[in-house]
């Protein structure tokens, strides 16, 4: 017997890569994340990028790169006079990073879950800081905490034409029709 997949007129239509026709999809949040210093030196980016991908958040921009003091300060300006603000510009600047936007209805929410708590040493197992770190000063991940500061920050790293629109290839199947 053949199963008929949802929406896969779109597919016989030859639409892969068109926008996303889900209202879900169409709509979708953005994110900042970084993978920071750390978590490139210690070999964990394939296994972050792993985690966000399997969730079904698709990815929309990246860009590996050195990040300025005064790139750093700007992204952490609201942290500006904190005694920890000087060493969180060293630590973020201190080697490369891999800066990307990811994409979803409610990323931003469900990104900070799976980043876990701000420090590996309180981070819930299961959470990539969690599993993955123990330190009170490294923290592998960087992620927007809401739609005002995902927009802002997103701006610093990326130009419009950089963040690519495009329809993952199981899009259909990522939310049912109760969505
Ligand atoms: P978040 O990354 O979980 O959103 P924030 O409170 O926004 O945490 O802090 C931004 C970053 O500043 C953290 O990810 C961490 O790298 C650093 N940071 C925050 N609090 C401290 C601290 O008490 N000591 C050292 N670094 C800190
Ligand atoms: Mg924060």
């Amino acid at each position: 017997m053949r199963v008929r997949a949802p929406f896969c007129d779109a597919l016989k239509n030859g639409n892969i890569g068109a926008r996303y026709e889900h209202p879900h999809t169409r709509m979708a949040e953005s994110t900042l994340i970084i993978i920071k210093p750390d978590g490139i030196h210690r070999h964990l980016a394939g296994e972050i990028i792993g985690r966000l991908e399997k969730k079904g958040l698709k990815l929309a921009a990246a860009k590996f790169m050195q990040v300025s003091e005064e790139l750093a300060r700007q992204l952490y300006a609201v942290h500006q006079g904190k005694p920890f603000f000087e060493g969180l510009v060293k630590y973020l600047s201190s080697a490369p990073v891999l800066v990307m936007v990811w994409e979803a209805e409610g990323v931003i929410d469900m990104a900070r879950k799976m980043m876990g708590a701000t420090f590996g040493y309180d981070a819930e197992p299961g959470t990539i800081r969690g599993d993955f770190g123990c330190s009170k000063g490294y923290n592998l991940i960087h992620g927007s905490d809401s739609p005002e500061s995902a927009e802002q920050e997103i701006k610093l790293f990326f130009r419009p034409d950089e963040i690519i629109d495009y329809r993952l290839a199981d899009a259909d199947w990522l939310y049912g029709k109760n969505d």
